[in-house]
């Protein structure tokens, strides 16, 4: 007769040992499988917004029809590589900040003073509010949407076989097909390539750019008494002097060579 269960194991207890090792791997195996894939599951389709803050990228989840693109702030236009089909609806959310001029920033920061730093939301600068707002006001003309606050984020759906923004001149497509984007907006019936941009100022060749960016008010120069040139309020003179400058160096992207930090893009397309 051959030995029984019991008699392969020395006694009960190695027996009751072996069976609880095959319980665990039976029952116990699966079971945190199972509760492992919940919990992802619940991570990447449940929560899926993305925020950019203080710096660090949190995703709290990944969709298959998400793209999730940074947009820096020293770019005219970033492109997402993300497709809009004309039959889908797509939803766009910008977080983060940007500052628009790291001089001020740093300049405040050495002479521990409050100062308006320049940080803005994919929003932009508001046109009415802090003493830049009339600098920024003046300057207008020299964004790449007129119509739109400095440093709001902006787009533009390259159709195939078509343009992109920077093969516009001066990387400024005509207006009506820049499209307002900000914190959030929504879009329908567009087919083709998103580009997302930040509508700061272009050095552009030609007097009413050179005067829009030189006749400051004196009334804007007072409320600005940090906007300095070589230590001096600067002048008519001395800004069209600096133009020139811009110009003679062929240093289109003065403007936006100053700017720091980036604002995070996801881009959802929904039937
Ligand atoms: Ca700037």
């Amino acid at each position: 007769m051959g030995k029984s269960w019991i008699e392969v194991f020395d006694n009960w207890q190695s027996f009751l040992r072996f069976c609880l090792a095959l319980l665990f791997v039976v029952i116990g195996v699966p079971l945190a499988t199972w509760l492992a894939a919940l919990a992802l599951e619940n991570a990447l389709l449940h929560r899926s917004s993305v925020e950019l803050t203080g710096g660090a990228i949190i995703f709290r989840g990944l969709e298959n029809d998400k793209c999730v693109v940074p947009i820096p702030s020293n770019e005219p236009w970033t492109d997402t590589h993300c497709k809009l089909k004309k039959n889908k609806k797509v939803h766009i959310e910008v977080s983060g900040y940007i500052n628009l001029g790291i001089h001020r920033l740093v300049k405040a920061a050495e002479e521990g003073e409050l100062r308006e730093t320049g940080w803005v939301t994919a929003d932009g600068h508001p046109h009415d509010q802090g003493p830049q707002a009339c600098l920024y006001e003046n300057r207008t003309k020299l964004n790449i949407d007129p119509d739109l606050p400095v440093g709001a984020v902006i787009g533009f759906v390259q159709e195939q076989g078509q343009l992109g923004p920077m093969d516009y001149s001066n990387n400024r497509p005509d207006e009506h097909r820049i499209l307002k984007i900000g914190k959030e907006t929504d879009l329908e019936g567009l087919e083709g390539e998103l580009w997302l941009g930040v509508n700061d100022q272009m050095i552009i060749d030609g007097p009413e750019f050179k005067a829009a960016y030189s006749q400051i008010s004196a009334d804007c120069l007072a409320k600005n008494p940090d906007y300095k040139f070589n230590g001096a309020t600067p002048t008519k003179e001395a800004l069209e002097q600096r133009w020139d400058k811009y110009i003679k160096q062929g240093n289109m992207r003065a403007f936006f060579n100053d700017n720091v930090g980036e604002f995070l893009a996801q881009i959802t397309t929904s039937d």
